[in-house]
C-alpha cells in the first residue's frame, strides 16, 4: 500500500494531486506542519528533515515533493503521459521545469515570503527580503507566462507532471496576492484551464481539509 503523508500546504498537494491523476489507491495520513506531528518518533523514522510531504512504497521513502510526483508518473503511469519517458527530448524539457519551478518559484521566491512573512516569528522580520522575492517571482514567472500565452501547457499540447507543479506555486502566489494580470494575464487563463480537472478538485479537498499549524 502506498502512503502519503502531509496536508495543508502547497507541496503536499502535489503528492495528492499527482496519486489522484494516476487514480492510485492510496493511504493518505493528514499531518500538518508546524503542528508538532512532523516531529513525532513514528515521523522522524521516515524523515528526519521533519518535513511533509512524504512518500511511502514498500520500502521506498520519498521526501521531496517533486521527486515523489515523478516517481509515481514513471512507476504507476507510463500510459498516462504526466511524466515524459527517459531519454527523451520532452523528459529534458520537463526536468528544466521541474527545476525551476522548485528553485526560482518556490524556494527562492515564495518560500522566503512565506519564511519571512507569514512565519517571521520563526525565521525573522525581513521586509526587503520579501520586496526582493516579490519582484523576483514576477520576473521569473514572465518566462512561462510568455511560453503559455503560445501553447497551452509547459510541454506542448498536453497537461504534464510539470503543470501539475507550476499550477500549486501559482495558487500560492494567488494565495499571497500576486496578481497575475498585465503581461502575466495567460497565467490566470492557465489556472483557469487546470482548475476544472477532477483530480486537482479531489486533491484539493483532501489536501486542504486539515489546517497548518499556527
Ligand atoms: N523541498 C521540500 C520542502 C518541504 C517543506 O518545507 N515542507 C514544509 C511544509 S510546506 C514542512 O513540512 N515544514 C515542517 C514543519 O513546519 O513542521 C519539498 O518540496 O517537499
Amino acid at each position: 500500500m502506498i502512503v502519503i503523508w502531509g496536508g495543508a500546504t502547497s507541496r503536499t498537494l502535489r503528492a495528492h494531486w499527482m496519486a489522484r491523476e494516476l487514480d492510485l489507491d492510496y493511504q493518505p495520513r493528514l499531518i500538518g506542519s508546524r503542528t508538532g506531528e512532523t516531529q513525532s518518533v513514528e515521523f522522524r523514522i521516515l524523515n528526519p528533515k521533519e518535513k511533509i510531504p512524504v512518500l511511502v512504497d514498500g520500502d521506498l521513502v520519498l521526501t521531496e515533493s517533486v521527486a515523489i510526483v515523478t516517481y509515481l508518473g514513471d512507476h504507476y503511469g507510463s500510459q498516462a503521459g504526466l511524466v515524459p519517458a527517459w531519454k527523451t527530448v520532452e523528459r529534458a524539457k520537463y526536468n528544466e521545469w521541474m527545476s525551476f519551478i522548485q528553485m526560482e518559484l518556490d524556494a527562492h521566491t515564495l518560500y522566503i515570503i512565506r519564511k519571512h512573512r507569514d512565519l517571521k516569528n520563526l525565521y525573522g522580520d525581513a521586509p526587503a527580503a520579501i520586496d526582493t522575492a516579490i519582484t523576483g517571482f514576477n520576473k521569473q514567472v514572465q518566462v512561462a507566462a510568455d511560453l503559455l500565452s503560445t501553447q497551452p501547457y509547459l510541454l506542448g499540447d498536453t497537461f504534464s507532471a510539470a503543470d501539475l507543479v507550476l499550477m500549486t506555486c501559482l495558487d500560492w502566489a494567488h494565495a499571497y496576492g500576486i496578481e497575475l494580470a498585465g503581461s502575466l494575464l495567460s497565467l490566470q487563463e492557465y489556472r483557469s484551464r487546470i482548475a476544472p480537472r477532477e483530480a486537482y478538485q479531489r486533491a484539493m479537498n483532501l489536501n486542504f481539509s486539515i489546517s497548518s499549524g499556527a
